[in-house]
């Protein structure tokens, strides 16, 4: 068998996602999200002009070595770009590989070893009693862990209060980003306000998760670890700016609040002091964003090794495709923690008709053969793409900050 056409398709039911197609002499077709938030035109022109003209002739049995030779044969190596490439790339092989075996892709990576994967929804709030309000939301469906996240006051913009149902963090602005707003030392004296408001009308029953989205030095992280103790939260997220991994050394001698870390990062070298040296306990990194399922299984190979557990990364930003082959990974590795899931929004079920489930807090991949996600190019061609940006942030004083 040989990969026949390779091509990527830019859409916007919703929001905006790259979706590479692969087709084979076969006839077998296999799919991959490859969609970097507001670089999306930057992955598909990496796939288009540089990727899919070397895919033709290639037997996609050969997953590892197509991995190989495209991370190897760029020379540039690693990067968001690249790496959201070369996933989009794996999964949809890994997609053709299940359909040829008759097999859903978890029965492939050894298995289930587990029934259900734990996910984590999103409640947020302009302010506490309007938090309190979606947190009790997401009880009532039956879910077992939910980050929690609200404005802060006096600080306009917060990250994490969802504008439109709760799904998108990114205002719609297509000409230049949006300006957020940040204050650490506000931030620092409202958040354990926030856990002890939680804990207070909803008990210690249920994980509480927290993003810092990168915003604080690594002694102001430390500090927020060390107040929240008392709460449990299950981790705080991204607290210092992730690029930076010798901040978690800081952080870890501080405190036992559980650390996690990675969603924008993408190669294992990025995890690597993170991983040995045990400064996490959960690694963020997607599938989509970190060389697909085949590399993406190694870093959690080497967590296993050192008692760090996974927490993929399942932002709305990540199409259902890259959700569905994120829980297969996650039903089948040993060391799983937890997964985030935000959901897509309509009409992003028009164009990626998925066959993962979801009951009682915990989720399943389901067991067609491949990743389980059916991609309609006719459904796509009706929702163009729309040019959108990220935010950026900056301090009260205007000066710019981590977003
Ligand atoms: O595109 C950026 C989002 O995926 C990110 O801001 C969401 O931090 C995020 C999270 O934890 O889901
Ligand atoms: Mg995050």
């Amino acid at each position: 068998m040989k990969i026949t056409d390779a091509r990527v398709v830019v859409s916007s039911p919703g929001r905006n996602y790259v979706t590479l197609v692969l087709e084979t002499s076969d006839g077998v077709v296999g799919v991959g999200d490859a969609t970097l938030n507001g670089r999306e035109l930057a992955v598909a022109s990496y796939l288009r002009d540089h990727v899919c003209p070397l895919l033709i002739g290639r037997d996609p049995a050969r997953i590892e070595d197509t991995w190989q030779y495209l991370y190897k044969g760029a020379y540039w190596r690693r990067g968001p770009v690249g790496m959201t490439a070369i996933a989009a790339v794996d999964v949809a092989l890994w997609d053709v590989k299940g359909k040829v075996a008759g097999l859903p892709v978890y029965e492939l990576l050894g298995g289930a070893s587990r029934s259900g994967v734990m996910v984590y929804g999103h409640a947020d709030g302009h302010d506490v009693p309007e938090l309190l309000d979606r947190f009790a939301e997401y009880l009532e469906q039956g879910y077992k862990a939910v980050r929690i996240q609200a404005a802060v006051p006096g600080v306009a913009k917060t990250y994490g209060v969802s504008v439109h149902d709760g799904r998108i963090y990114e205002p719609a602005n297509s000409d230049r980003p949006e300006e957020g707003s940040w204050e650490s030392s506000a931030y620092l004296d409202f958040a354990p306000t926030v856990f002890e408001a939680v804990r207070e009308r909803f008990g210690f029953g249920v994980h509480l998760l927290h993003d810092v989205h990168h915003r604080l030095t690594p002694i102001e992280a430390a500090r927020l670890g060390r107040a929240l103790e008392p709460y449990r939260p299950f981790w705080i997220e991204d607290a210092t700016p992730a690029e930076d991994q010798s901040a978690f050394r800081t952080i870890r001698a501080h405190t036992t609040t559980p650390l996690a870390v990675g969603e924008v990062l993408n190669s294992i070298w990025d995890v690597q002091t993170l991983i040995t040296e045990r400064l996490i306990d959960y690694v963020r990194m997607s599938v989509s964003h970190s060389g697909g399922i085949s590399h993406l299984r190694k870093v959690y190979a080497l967590a296993e090794l050192f008692g760090v557990r996974s927490g993929a990364h399942g932002a709305g930003d990540l199409s259902p495709i890259a959700h569905a082959a994120a829980l297969h990974l996650d039903l089948a590795i040993p060391n799983f923690g937890i997964q985030e899931y935000m959901g897509h929004r309509d009409p992003a079920g028009e164009v990626f008709r998925s066959t993962y489930s979801f009951a009682d807090g915990y989720m399943h991949p389901g067991d067609v053969p491949g990743i389980g996600v059916e991609f309609d190019e006719a459904a796509a061609a009706r929702f163009p793409y729309e040019p959108r940006y990220l935010p950026v942030n900056r301090r009260l004083d205007g000066s710019m900050h981590d977003w």
